[in-house]
């Protein structure tokens, strides 16, 4: 596989508005930890912890994303959500909070165009270059993702998109969780595993079964979902890994605490490692239902993306963590 930097995943706010950080209403405070969500803490499972095998030396990836080279890495014992947070968990969280997400501050959101409608698609002025599948849609946020004429009544357990990490923090701090570490993450997704491309071995079908949700026929143009989805699937789709983990590979990307660096593997150190100098983008990991191996083979457990704190795409979403 070629070099390659542009994630066709990652459409980001700077490609559509340049001055995009000037704009930004500072989150709101009203979402500060007043609710204390004891019931999304009870649904976490507790890993223990330890020394893993991090990143990959394998040439399917990206060298411009650095993904390896392979070193051993110890985090400390963490809890994690085994689904990336639900449509309607989030709606609990703006009903409790009013908290307004950065996709209805700006305006507008990215929607995959073979998701939005035709009404939606004709009034649509503006895609980002280099990415044009990704629509500028106005009047798209997490409870209306492919726009005005589209709701989330049929999608209450399915992941949350068209989150900014903001937005993703400002859950969290709501909730008594955090964002993983891409450590964290990494670890977790592996399921106990060591080496492996996915989280359940080496090979993308197992006994001829699909595992994940990411896109089956030519990118980006036509997808067969032959996986059974299109869009998003329900957070408890497919097979759990090791340790009882959904959809750590496909289905939406997940924002991870650190900031993002190419260098992250000769950067940070090896015990709970942390990318903690700001770079303009935040780490993401997993890929997404939009990912195929011949544009975009970031849904293997190494790979990394990242995109701007602002930006919120119908394809990211965020799983949460805690000590
Ligand atoms: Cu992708």
């Amino acid at each position: 596989m070629t070099e390659q930097q542009i994630c066709c995943c990652a459409a980001s706010r700077e490609d559509i508005q340049p001055n995009a950080d000037g704009k930004i209403v500072q989150a709101a405070a009203s979402e500060e930890a007043t609710a204390g969500n004891g019931e999304i803490l009870e649904r976490l499972i507790a890993l223990p912890g330890g020394e893993f095998e991090m990143g990959t030396n394998s040439a399917d990836g990206f060298p411009a994303d650095g993904e390896g080279p392979v070193r051993k890495v110890t985090v400390s014992p963490f809890r994690i959500s085994p689904y990336a947070v639900t449509n309607e968990q989030f709606r609990t969280f703006v009903q409790a909070t009013g908290y307004v997400t950065e996709a209805e501050r700006f305006g507008w959101s990215f929607v995959f165009h073979l998701l939005a409608s035709e009404e939606t698609q004709e009034k649509v002025k503006n895609v980002p270059q280099q990415v044009p599948w990704w629509l500028v849609v106005e009047g798209a946020y997490w409870a209306k993702p492919e726009g005005p004429d589209s709701n989330i009544e049929n999608r209450l357990d399915h992941p949350v998109v068209h989150v900014s990490w903001r937005d993703a923090e400002a859950y969290c701090r709501w909730s008594g969780t955090r964002l993983p570490t891409e450590a964290e993450w990494e670890y977790a997704a592996r399921g106990g595993l060591s080496r492996k491309t996915y989280p359940w071995g080496d090979l993308l079908k197992q006994d001829g079964k699909h595992m994940c949700n990411i896109w089956q026929g030519k990118f980006p143009v036509k997808n067969n979902a032959s996986d059974g989805y299109v869009g998003t699937a329900p957070v408890n789709a497919y097979k759990a890994n090791g340790y009882g983990l959904y959809n750590m590979s496909g289905n939406v990307w997940e924002w991870c605490a650190d900031w993002f660096s190419p260098g992250y593997h000769k950067q940070t150190d090896s015990v709970n490692p942390r990318f903690a100098q700001p770079t303009g983008k935040r780490s993401m990991r997993g890929g997404s239902y939009l990912c195929h191996r011949s544009y975009c083979n970031r849904y293997r457990l190494a790979a990394r993306s990242s995109n701007t704190p602002d930006s919120s795409t119908g394809n990211c979403g965020f799983r949460v963590v805690a000590d």
